[in-house]
């Protein structure tokens, strides 16, 4: 990696001196002291802090253009119905935009490549490029675009280990650098990682002025005085909907000498940034564009400043002058009803406008406990933050707007296999990422004409084979049960929206896996073929996750004490030196043996949670649990006389009880 700034130790004679008097922008410069400097957890507050927004450049579009091996040069199209989604840059080139007509786009450019969109058909348990599919019998499928996005997100993991990313939206994820930003200006600059001795408020003195930087090949620095161009202003919400106009500021340093430690910061984001962007590119084909700015609000901002294949840095320094013309009612939530509010109370229309209104008059007047963050956002303050999303998607959802209704409930059920297939395509490759992953819950929502939509839900067959036959068949009941059959049904049917989805989409714990191996017939399980060996299967992250929970379980409950058989069907518990035993039912012969070593691992978890939450019950007193609402599991030999309570329901092995 090349260094961006220059590495040479700068004597200590710093002072945090403002560069930007702007009353009306007040946190542009900080004082950055060597105690903040050496702060881990500053969180939002951190001045250091540096986040980006990379978004792909006309995603669909890309995504056809590399699964056929066009030449990026040509212009395309990505088509659903008559409608267009999605242009490519050659393209634009001809003045086509997105939501035209493929007529119009055709007649601009004749050249011009369209790939309409895939779809599933019924009957079919993949989607595919058919010819002319029909929004009356077709389903548009989004799963290519789905997965070309995990492998960007993935680069972005692979090449950012210790930042936080944030998937925004199917193209674009947020970044936050903070963290290895900080790192690397240790390692560049040693001398900062100690307080120097002649530093007047020791810890708490200001860093020496920071080295020049070289801005050149970092991508596009906004101007610290000119105004900022409008069109790129104006693409806040909707980027590369608007015409764009290029700044060719490119590697200029502003001709200021207001250069700040977060000025440095920003350009070794850049650094990692542009590594990145350039590794997407090479590896997996996208070309992106981002933005660097010290938020989200502003890296977003900025990620449009310059498009295709580009990025662009915000220097706080040229904040006011980036966001004083900017129609304020483009700011994501001040479109709506508080933005035009806001405009009719104060007669303004760019964020400039609104500058002179102090906080307390927001407050006074209707805007209440949305004055501050306003106050804020006006200012170019965000304090959101870049949230790792859980890689479980808590739902998944298949949808269909129906141009033809349906008016006959016999006729669903050719839309809840469409949807089926779709559901069963997603959970299978979520699975590839995390095999344990379970639905518990099937929704069918329907909605009839412009009525709110209504939906059932039913718990989803806890069955590792979640094929289009399994989903379509409980989608069938659930439709008989919100809708009826045609011969019970007494009012009109016209549903113009049917959707079915899995909710509470979750991990099954170790014991809910062994219950899943139980419920295959030992005929059509793979891993009960030949009896006595265990089928070898690739290991994955699971695994790991699940040896080391083991690990901890055998240490606290564990199998040292009482030597216990090979084919066991109990263990002994180290701390209260029970026998722990599986229940009759479980331990006949004809099980395979690595079933049975999973449902007493799934036990020995369950009785370790049993002691763990008797302890923590007993540090935090009555008051807050009594010991006595826990117990072991139902594995637990009662002694002669004890009452058997009911085993706890929410995970391990008492489900498989449950269950049974
Ligand atoms: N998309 C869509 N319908 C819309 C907007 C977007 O189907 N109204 C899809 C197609 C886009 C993808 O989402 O390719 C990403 O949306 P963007 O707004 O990021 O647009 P592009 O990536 O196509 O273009 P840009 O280069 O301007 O980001
Ligand atoms: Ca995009």
């Amino acid at each position: 990696m090349t260094s961006t700034v220059s590495a040479k130790p700068v004597s200590w004679k710093g002072k945090g001196k403002a560069t930007n008097s702007e009353a009306d922008f007040y946190d542009l410069n900080p004082m950055i002291t060597y105690r903040l400097l050496h702060s881990r957890n500053l969180g939002v507050k951190d001045p250091l802090r540096v986040i980006a927004l990379c978004d792909s450049d006309a995603f669909y579009a890309a995504c056809e253009q590399i699964r056929l091996g066009i030449d990026p040069s040509r212009p395309l199209v990505v088509q659903q119905w008559d409608s267009l989604i999605a242009v490519n840059y050659p393209a634009r080139k001809f003045g086509i935009t997105r939501m035209e007509k493929i007529k119009e786009a055709k007649k601009k450019c004749p050249e011009l490549v369209v790939v309409h969109v895939a779809t599933y058909k019924e009957g079919e348990k993949e989607p595919g490029y058919w010819e002319n599919p029909d929004t009356s019998t077709h389903k548009v499928s989004l799963d290519h675009y789905r997965r070309e996005s995990m492998k960007v997100i993935r680069m972005f993991q692979e090449g950012l280990p210790s930042g936080e990313i944030e998937k925004a939206s199917i193209d674009e994820a947020f970044i936050d650098f903070t963290r290895p930003v900080r790192e690397e200006i240790l390692r560049r600059y040693p001398y900062l990682s100690q307080v120097p001795a002649d530093a007047p408020n020791g810890a708490d003195s200001p860093l020496p002025p920071p080295p020049p930087i070289m801005w050149d090949g970092l991508g596009t620095v906004l101007p610290v005085n000119a105004p900022s161009p409008v069109n790129s202003v104006i693409a806040v919400d909707a980027p590369g909907d608007q015409g764009i106009s290029y700044d060719d500021s490119e590697g200029i340093d502003n001709g200021d000498d207001s250069t700040t430690w977060h000025d440095v910061a920003l350009a070794i984001a850049a650094e990692l940034m542009g590594k990145i962007r350039h590794d997407i590119h090479m590896k997996v084909g996208y070309t992106t564009s981002a933005g660097i700015a010290r938020n989200k609000f502003l890296a977003k901002l900025t990620a449009s400043y310059k498009k295709p294949n580009s990025q662009s840095i915000l220097r706080n320094a040229a904040i006011p002058n980036y966001l004083r013309p900017l129609p304020f009612q483009k700011i994501r939530f001040l479109g709506g009803k508080l933005g035009k509010a806001i405009a009719e109370e104060y007669e303004a229309s760019t964020v400039g406008d609104l500058l002179s209104i102090s906080l307390g008059q927001l407050m006074q007047r209707k805007f209440g406990e949305e004055s501050i963050w306003v106050y804020e956002i006006l200012r170019g303050i965000d304090r959101s933050e870049v949230k790792e999303k859980s890689a479980v998607n808590k739902s998944m959802m298949a949808s269909k707007n129906l141009p033809n209704p349906i008016m006959k409930a016999s006729q669903g059920p050719h839309w809840i296999r469409v949807l089926a297939a779709e559901l069963a395509l997603r959970l299978r490759e979520a699975r590839e990422e995390m095999p344990a992953l379970w639905p518990k819950t099937l929704v069918l929502h329907a909605r009839q004409s412009y009525d709110a939509s209504r939906s059932k839900q039913a718990a989803f067959p806890f069955t590792r084979d979640a094929s289009v036959d399994v989903i379509a068949s409980a989608g069938d009941k659930l439709w008989k049960e919100l809708v009826g059959t045609d011969n019970s049904r007494t009012t009109p049917l016209k549903i113009t929206n049917v959707a079915l989805g899995f909710t509470g989409v979750g991990v099954m714990e170790v014991g809910q896996r062994s219950i899943d191996a139980f419920l295959k017939p030992p005929s059509t399980s793979k891993e009960a073929q030949g009896t006595d060996t265990p089928v070898k299967r690739k290991r994955d992250s699971h695994d790991d996750a699940q040896d080391a929970r083991r690990d901890l379980v055998r240490r606290k409950s564990g199998s040292d004490g009482e030597a216990v058989p090979d084919r066991a069907t109990y263990f002994v518990c180290n701390e209260c030196g029970k026998r722990i035993s599986l229940p009759g039912d479980l331990v006949g012969d004809g099980l395979e043996q690595v079933i049975v070593k999973e449902a007493l691992e799934a036990l020995r978890v369950e009785h370790t949670d049993f002691h763990y939450a008797q302890e923590l019950s007993k540090e935090l007193g009555d008051s807050v649990g009594s010991p006595r609402k826990f117990r072991p599991s139902s594995g637990e030999q009662t002694q002669p006389g004890t009452k058997k309570r009911k085993p706890k329901q929410s995970g391990g092995i008492a489900k498989f009880f449950a269950a049974k």
